[in-house]
C-alpha cells in the first residue's frame, strides 16, 4: 500500500471460522482490511493465493484469493486497499517477471501462456511462450540468473526415463538495469524456503535501477 508507511502483510487463514483475507499492518498488527466468513458466508475453506503488483491501473501490489476450498477455484483478486477488482479472478495462474516492464505478467498453461491484466480481464501475449516444453511441468518462477528477470524450473522426462530439471530464461535484450531479486538477503531466504517444497509463493519487490 504506497500510501501507508512501512509494510504490510496479506494474510490467507485455511480454518473455518475466521476464514478469509486480512491485510494487516506488519508493525502493529492492525487489521487495515479484512474479507471473511464473520461478513459472508462465502468463505468456507482454504484460501490459497498470493500478491504480486501485476496491473498499475491499482497503486502498489494486487492480491489474489480463492475462498471455498481447494476444490473450488472461485478467485477473486484484490486492490491494495481491498476493493474487489475482479470476481472471479481465472484460476491457474502466477505471476512471473518476464518482459522487463514495472508489472508482473500473469503465467499460465503450464508456463506456455503469458498474459496482461489491464484492469478487467487477462489479456494473451501469444508471442511469448516461455516453456518451450509443454510436457514438462512447471516447478518454480523464480530470478536465478542474477537478472532481474525470471526463470522458469521445468522437472522434465529425459529420454533415457529419468527425470530431468531445465531452466528456460527470458533472451529478449531490454534496455533496462534493475539490481538482481538475488542481491536481496530476503529473496535468498524465500528462494530457500520454496526449494523445500510445499506451498509455493510469489516475491514481488519495488525494482531499484
Ligand atoms: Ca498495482
Ligand atoms: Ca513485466
Amino acid at each position: 500500500m504506497p500510501e501507508r508507511p512501512g509494510l504490510e502483510v496479506f494474510y490467507m487463514v485455511e480454518t473455518s471460522v475466521p476464514a478469509g483475507v486480512y491485510m494487516v499492518d506488519a508493525n502493529s498488527g492492525e487489521i487495515i482490511w479484512k474479507q471473511n466468513r464473520e461478513d459472508d458466508p462465502a468463505w468456507t475453506q482454504g484460501p490459497s493465493g498470493w500478491t504480486a503488483d501485476i496491473w498499475d491501473g491499482s497503486p502498489g501490489i494486487e492480491a489474489i484469493s480463492n475462498r471455498a476450498g481447494h476444490d473450488d477455484h472461485h478467485y477473486l483478486l484484490f486492490s491494495a486497499t481491498g476493493k474487489v477488482l475482479r470476481n472471479p479472478f481465472p484460476a491457474g495462474c502466477t505471476s512471473v517477471e518476464w518482459d522487463g516492464d514495472l508489472t508482473r505478467e500473469l503465467l499460465s498453461a503450464n508456463g506456455t501462456k503469458i498474459g496482461n491484466f489491464n484492469g478487467k480481464e487477462i489479456i494473451d501475449v501469444p508471442e511469448l511462450q516461455p516453456n518451450p516444453l509443454p510436457t514438462a511441468s512447471l516447478s518454480m518462477v523464480a530470478d536465478l540468473y542474477g537478472d532481474f528477470r525470471d526463470e522458469l524450473v521445468l522437472i522434465t522426462i529425459l529420454d533415457s526415463g529419468k527425470r530431468g530439471v531445465a531452466v528456460v530464461t527470458a533472451t529478449e535484450p531490454i534496455a533496462k538495469k534493475y539490481v538482481t531479486a538475488t542481491a536481496v538477503l530476503d529473496y535468498q531466504l524465500w528462494l530457500a524456503r520454496n526449494m523445500g517444497g510445499g506451498y509455493r509463493s510469489v516475491y514481488d519487490r519495488e525494482l531499484q535501477e
